[in-house]
């Protein structure tokens, strides 16, 4: 099929050769090995969500009956499916019940709205939509009625909840899997993929533009998760919490929901990784391992609810996203009693560690290594040419789970892949002796003042150091003379003032250029997120050009 699906970019036959040689790429497909684990673990718990507690025989059962019933709704292989369900079983019984029948979900997040999943769904030509009708006070089934008529392919939405409204194209899936479907038994393995097609799209987070479509292989994936298992430890003994989206590649698959299900683990879903909804969870599930970005890290440590919750069972805190500083890091494991692990990934592929053995040295500091010896990295300086040893630059990356383009993307995929291959991650990062990689920044995250560029992230590396800081952000903002300035977002701690002159003083005396010290301090509450929990810098850009603007500057 792959050569059917229009706009997908294959791995070169011979590399793909080499990594089925390798033993990187197995051949079977995610619902094959889905089909080995229900065998293997039947009796275990795979899942639990508030009280409902879900064996791999169950699991197995109920993601066999969703792929007859997406089967007998005439859904095909090669069609494409919106999905924004939340953190529920039936994010993952619709997942696998499509990829059975070769059907590809797009993993879109619960809080895309109107303009996202318009485009996702007439880009992608979806033939249905999947969601709850309702999460965090916000109907899914109100927003894709209004989107309706801008994607003609549409035909079916299915609905995760209780007493939908009448209408005609819209399934309760609770319903559906309440009971089973003959009428798609014999449809189901007539649509099987193989394991070299793409199984499903992820989307890439860009704080900019609209999200690309990332086409991720069953194949590639398998690989991705199974790898990602090893190098965390994760056994069958491992309960891991899924905080943030579900749909996102770091719960998915690094190692993520379907790690945990290739070692007989168990997964404990919660709607949002705050300390009221995810302290008594781990308290009573014991959870033993969860991922966090570094934002919920540092809620999880400053909470006054960790004293009131037995937070004992965890054993370890995989951070990843954007950069985990040093002094928080090294907070995880005197107040959480976990062991840290950086994860340094991206959806289009690779993924870095941290080891749970490394010195903390490299824990602390660094954002891990490649994943597979298979990775193959560069670090290349602004003409293309490789960075001296140890200079940043920027990272390059190929691998058997690195996507070679982006779903229908052609003049994009010229600028973000290099001729041979290589994917441009557009971060720069810094090969330290350990031989970790350090995230220094994005190539696009610097600020041009008057020429002169400063990282935003050796400056907010900075400012985390003052006392009265919490969290900091730093963006560009305009100015008529250098073009850009630094301007500070902060959140303060509890009842601490911070001043611009104060914290200017404070930057300056532990010896900074003059030009990297902020000439404007923002104090906030909190920052705007990207739909994943990442500081949405793009919003706090827009935040304080708007704010010159009305100042007359
Ligand atoms: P996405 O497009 O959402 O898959 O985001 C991937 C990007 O997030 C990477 O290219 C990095 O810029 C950033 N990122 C992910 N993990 C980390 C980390 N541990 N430290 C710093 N940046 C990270
Ligand atoms: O930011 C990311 O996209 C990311 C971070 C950590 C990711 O995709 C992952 C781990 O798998």
């Amino acid at each position: 099929m792959n050569e059917a699906l229009e706009g997908f970019v294959p791995y070169p036959a011979q590399i793909a050769q080499e990594y089925r040689r390798g033993g990187y790429w197995k051949g079977k497909t995610l619902n094959e090995h889905l089909e080995n684990w229900v065998a293997r673990f039947a009796d275990r718990i795979a899942i639990v969500a508030g009280r409902q507690r879900i064996s791999y025989r169950d699991l197995g059962m109920q993601v066999a009956n969703a792929a007859t019933h997406l089967a007998a709704l005439g859904i095909r292989r090669g069609d494409r499916v919106v999905m924004q369900l939340n953190n529920i079983p039936e994010f993952i019984y619709v997942t696998f019940g499509l990829m059975r029948i070769g059907a590809l979900p797009i993993m879109a997040l619960p809080a895309h709205r109107d303009t996202e999943i318009r485009y996702l769904l007439e880009f992608s030509g979806a033939v249905a939509y999947a969601a709850p009708l309702e999460f965090r006070g916000f109907n899914y089934l109100d927003m894709v009625r209004r989107i309706a008529p801008d994607a003609p392919r549409l035909k079916h939405l299915l609905i995760a909840g209780e007493n939908l409204p009448q209408d005609a194209n819209a399934h309760s899936i609770g319903a559906m899997l309440r009971q089973p479907n003959p009428a798609g038994e014999a449809l189901v393995s007539e649509r099987s993929p193989s394991s070299s097609d793409v199984a499903f799209f992820l989307l890439s987070g860009g704080t900019t533009g609209l999200p690309k479509l990332i086409p991720r292989t069953h194949d590639d994936y398998e690989y991705n998760f199974d790898a990602a298992a090893e190098v965390s430890g994760l056994t069958e003994n491992t309960v891991y919490l899924i905080a943030l989206p579900i749909s996102h590649n770091f719960p998915l698959g690094s190692p993520g929901v379907m790690g945990v299900f290739s070692r007989g683990a168990r997964v404990v879903l919660t709607p949002s990784p705050s300390p009221e909804t995810a302290f008594p969870v781990v308290e009573s599930e014991r959870v033993t391992m969860t991922a966090h970005v570094p934002a919920v890290t540092i809620q999880w440590l400053s909470s006054p609810l960790r004293d009131k919750y037995n937070l004992s069972w965890l054993q370890l805190l995989q951070v990843g996203g954007s950069r985990l500083s040093a002094e928080v890091a090294a907070r995880v494991k005197p107040l959480l009693g976990a062991t840290v692990q950086q994860v340094y990934g991206m959806a289009e592929g690779l993924l870095n560690f941290t080891h749970i053995d490394d010195p903390d040295e490299v824990l602390f500091n660094t954002q891990g290594r490649p994943l597979s010896p298979a990775d193959e990295i560069r670090i290349v300086d602004w003409s293309g040419n490789p960075a001296a040893p140890g200079a940043p630059g920027e990272l390059l990356t190929r691998g058997p789970y690195t996507i070679r383009g982006y779903y229908k993307a052609p003049e994009h995929n010229a600028k973000a892949f290099t001729e041979d291959g290589f994917y441009r991650t557009g971060d720069v990062v810094r090969l330290t002796e350990s031989g970790n990689l350090s995230v220094e920044g994005r190539v696009k995250d610097l600020i041009n003042r008057g020429g002169e560029k400063i990282s935003a992230e050796e400056v907010e590396n900075l400012i985390l150091r003052h006392p009265s800081v919490l969290n900091v952000a730093i963006v560009a903002m305009p100015d008529p003379v250098m073009g850009e300035k630094v301007c500070a977002y902060v959140i303060a701690r509890e009842q601490a003032v911070l001043s611009l002159e104060e914290l200017r003083q404070f930057m300056d005396a532990a010896g900074i250029s003059k030009f990297k010290l902020p000439e404007r301090l923002e104090l906030v509450e909190r920052f705007p997120l990207t739909t994943v929990g990442k500081i949405s810098k793009k919003d706090l850009r827009e935040d304080i050009a708007a704010k010159l603007r009305a100042e007359g500057k």
